[in-house]
């Protein structure tokens, strides 16, 4: 842009002025308006959104005046959803009990002196088949404080959710579950070491997880050579946790999915019945009961054509083809 002499003082000029009136802002609080004990009004112009599985939207809404409070907003999860609650993730998170139900609605919290306001969704990854399209439908209204109000019956806002398909391939090992001690307290099984592995035909580690409840490998086409795997759970150690008096075993199970095509879960619930044992029970970094490994299922990777079977009759339990 070509800028005469003349324009440059009139802009210099006019920023000047600019930079005169935000000095003066900043310096005298007393400009801004009293807005104590005033209650602000929530619309949204925008009330259906489209998430993809794995994805974060923001949902907008505008407020009519700035208020110095903090304002809390509630998302009841609707009841003609199709997600079940643990499918998303609104704001800040689940409702505190104090002001609602955490059970059926999320909570968010938006800043003092805000004039609009973003609220995040996340829609969770999952390993179900066939899901198809999700619906998410939300009703927001004022909870806590009540500084920031919506119209009568909230602002109802519908979310599709469209279904993640993919050519990975994902082996989950799930133990979570509460148990009891023998005090009746309660603990959850996450609490106990598993681990999950994958080995090549020459026994070397090729992919694993250690240190997750539920642990999880996820493969790729081209991640791995074409070629012959043993996936292998293990209980590490319950080394530091409290024995279970309510279970028999560790309900373990693995799942293996192509994702948002085909899964199959192999239960491992019944095999690791002592709980003070596993790879390492004293979890000094030597394993002695090697018999702890556990060999889930053999894999052979062509591909993206992903066979497998089971180590001990070699039928085929599952089988993912890419498109
Ligand atoms: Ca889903
Ligand atoms: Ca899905
Ligand atoms: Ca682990
Ligand atoms: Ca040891």
């Amino acid at each position: 842009m070509k800028i005469n002499n003349k324009s440059f003082l009139y802009i210099t000029g006019s920023l000047l002025a600019i930079a005169t009136t935000l000095t003066s802002c900043n310096n005298d609080e007393a400009d801004l308006p009293d807005t104590s004990g005033q209650k602000a009004l929530i619309t949204a112009t925008q009330t259906s959104y489209t998430v993809a599985e794995g994805d974060t939207i923001m949902m907008e809404f505008q407020v009519d005046k700035a208020i110095n409070t903090v304002m809390d907003f509630e998302f009841v999860l609707n009841e003609n959803s199709t997600v079940n609650f643990d499918d998303i993730t609104v704001g800040d998170g689940a409702q505190l009990g104090d002001f609602g139900n955490p059970n059926t609605s999320y909570l968010y919290t938006v800043p003092e002196f805000s004039e609009s306001f973003m609220v995040p969704v996340i829609a969770n990854r999952d390993l179900t088949v066939g899901e198809g399209d999700e619906v998410i439908s939300l009703n927001m209204s004022a909870t806590g404080r009540r500084t920031g109000l919506t119209k009568d019956g909230g602002i109802n806002i519908d979310i599709t959710v469209t279904d993640e398909i993919t050519d990975e391939f994902v082996v989950r090992l799930d133990w979570s579950a509460i148990y009891l001690d023998e005090d009746g307290a309660e603990h959850d099984f996450c609490d106990f070491d598993l681990d999950l592995e994958i080995y090549d035909s020459a026994g070397a580690t090729v992919a694993d997880s250690y240190s997750s409840c539920p642990e999880m490998i996820s493969i790729n086409p081209g991640d791995l050579a074409d070629g012959q795997y043993e996936i292998v759970a293990s209980f590490y150690t319950g080394n530091g946790a409290s024995m279970p008096v309510n279970f028999d075993s560790i309900p373990a199970s693995v799942t293996l999915a192509k994702r948002g095509v085909s899964n199959n879960v192999v239960d491992l619930s019944g095999i690791w019945t002592a709980f003070d044992e596993g790879l390492d029970p004293n979890a000094d970094g030597v394993i002695d009961n090697p018999q702890y490994y556990e060999t889930v299922a053999n894999l052979e990777i062509s591909g993206s054509t992903y066979t497998v079977t089971n180590p001990e009759t070699g039928e085929v339990i599952f089988q993912g083809r890419g498109e």
